[in-house]
Formats: C-alpha cells, structure tokens, sequence
C-alpha cells in the first residue's frame, strides 16, 4: 500500500470555480468534478459536427477511439506539427452552433492564475501553438474497459519529441482536463494511488508509453471511483494511473473533449493535446 503526501479524493462541485484547477495544478489535491456544468442542448449540435467531420479519424495506434484534433502520443514532432495545423480550423468548426465554452473555461482559469502572478498559455514548438483540445470517442470492450489503465507522465520521456516544451514539466503535476460530451456507457473513472516512477515503468516494459498498466500490479493500491456524465467537467492529477470503465455494458460510445495542462515554469502553465 502506498502513502500519499495529497489528498487522495475528487472532490465535487455543482458550479465551476477556476481556483480548484490551480489547487490540482500544485499537487494539493488529486482531482475536482463540476458536474453538469455544461448544458445538454449545446453538446448535441458539437456531437453531429464530431461526427461529421471528414478529419475525424479511427485512432491508428494501440488506443482504440475515433478522434478529432491533432494527439502528440508516440509521434515525431514534425508529425504532430503537422496535425496541429491542419486541425485546428476542425476543432473551431465544432463550436459553430454552440457556445465554445473549453474557450471560456480556459479564459476563466487563466485570469485566475493571473491573479497569482501564474500565466497560462498553448505549449509551443518552433512558433506553433498545440490545439486547445481535442474530441475523442471510446467504447466498451467486452470486459467492459473503455480506457485501459494508464498515466499520462510517461508520454513527457519520448525521445522523439525532445525539444518540445512539454518534456520540461516532468517534475509537475500533469492534469488531464476533460469535458464529457456523451456518455451511453455509465461510465466510471478509476485513479489509482500509485505514481509510476520511471524504474517501474522500465520494469513493466512501458517507458514512454504508461500504458496499459496490469491489474496485477494496481491491485496493492487504493483507488478512486466517480462516476462521469454528459455535461461534467473533471480534472485530475494524470501521473497517478486511471482508466475508465463501462457500468452498463457494451453498447454506445463514450465522448470527451480534453487537453492536458501543467506548470512548465514556476510562473507559467501549459497546454497541449
Ligand atoms: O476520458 C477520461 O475520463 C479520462 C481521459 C484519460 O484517461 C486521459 O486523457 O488520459
């Protein structure tokens, strides 16, 4: 069993307050839920225009999801560019109908950090700024995993990707910043209190990737369950390792829009896709 230095609970909100997000972003807490913060009405408009969209695409890599935005896992650093550029028209395109409110949740969370002298602002590479998110839709395997266990820490090691920004916030909390656009599943996320250090993922084989994690090895720690829904907005501390599970079966999808975000700097916070 492991002992944690934060506290090890999501807590819950029915309003958004930026201010918990900076509590994630110090490590002071592992995670935060606003639940249905976001109205119904306008995710149905940005759910046909996913949908639609001729660049959203079939994940070609071990994650199974259809996929809308540029994804920076396991990629060259030209590739991803590449994908930023030319995504970023379909990510805007989105919100035509609807309120873009990831572009108000960012706006409010960075005039919070600007109060505490902290700036916020898209990761960088070569004068190219990452997408704010993308938009991603999973299933249900038979076993009833929708995403497999993982951490998000891993992927800031890929020795393709030196030179981008990123790679320097290893030593910070890495938040994973979702929105749940649709969820047929029931779904449940699952953290774990267990943060691989790189020694661990170099004996389970998974440097640079952090996934997926056996449920050989979680099983020693404590874990979290919330369930997520439509129109929540969750956050959390992404080095611990989490998946997310199906409690109905295996019809239907499960849709987010997310981001990752981090202090690459002592005064500045990042994001990226
Ligand atoms: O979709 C979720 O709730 C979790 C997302 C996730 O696992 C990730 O972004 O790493």
């Amino acid at each position: 069993m492991n002992s944690c230095s934060y506290n090890f609970s999501i807590d819950k909100f029915y309003k958004f307050n930026s201010s918990e997000i900076l509590q994630v972003l110090k490590g002071e807490k592992i995670a935060a839920i606003f639940k249905n913060i976001v109205d119904i009405n306008s995710i149905s408009s940005i759910l046909d225009r996913f949908k639609n969209n001729p660049n959203t695409v079939k994940r070609g890599d071990i994650v199974p999801a259809y996929m809308l935005g540029a994804f920076h896992y396991g990629k060259e650093l030209d590739s991803y560019f590449n994908e930023v550029v030319n995504y970023k028209d379909s990510i805007s395109n989105v919100f035509l109908d609807s309120e873009h409110f990831f572009e108000k949740i960012i706006a409010d969370v960075s005039s919070c950090l600007k109060k505490q002298g902290i700036s916020l602002r898209p990761a960088r590479y070569r004068g190219i700024s990452s997408n704010p998110c993308v938009i991603r839709s999973c299933w249900s395997d038979s076993q009833g995993n929708i995403i497999l266990a993982h951490e998000d820490a891993a992927q800031l090691y890929e020795p393709a990707q030196q030179g981008f920004e990123i790679q320097k916030c290893r030593n910070y909390p890495v938040l994973g910043v979702n929105i749940c656009l649709q969820d047929d599943t029931e779904s449940v996320l699952r953290i774990w209190d267990y943060r691989p250090s790189e020694k661990d993922r170099a004996e389970l084989g998974l440097e640079n990737k952090g996934y997926p994690y056996p449920f050989d090895v979680l099983k020693a720690y404590d874990c979290i369950e919330q369930e997520i829904r439509a129109g929540d907005l969750y956050f959390f501390d992404a080095r611990n390792v989490h998946a997310v599970t199906s409690s109905q079966g295996q019809s239907g999808y499960r849709t987010t829009l997310s981001c990752f975000m981090s202090f690459v700097d002592d005064t500045t916070v990042i994001y990226w896709t």
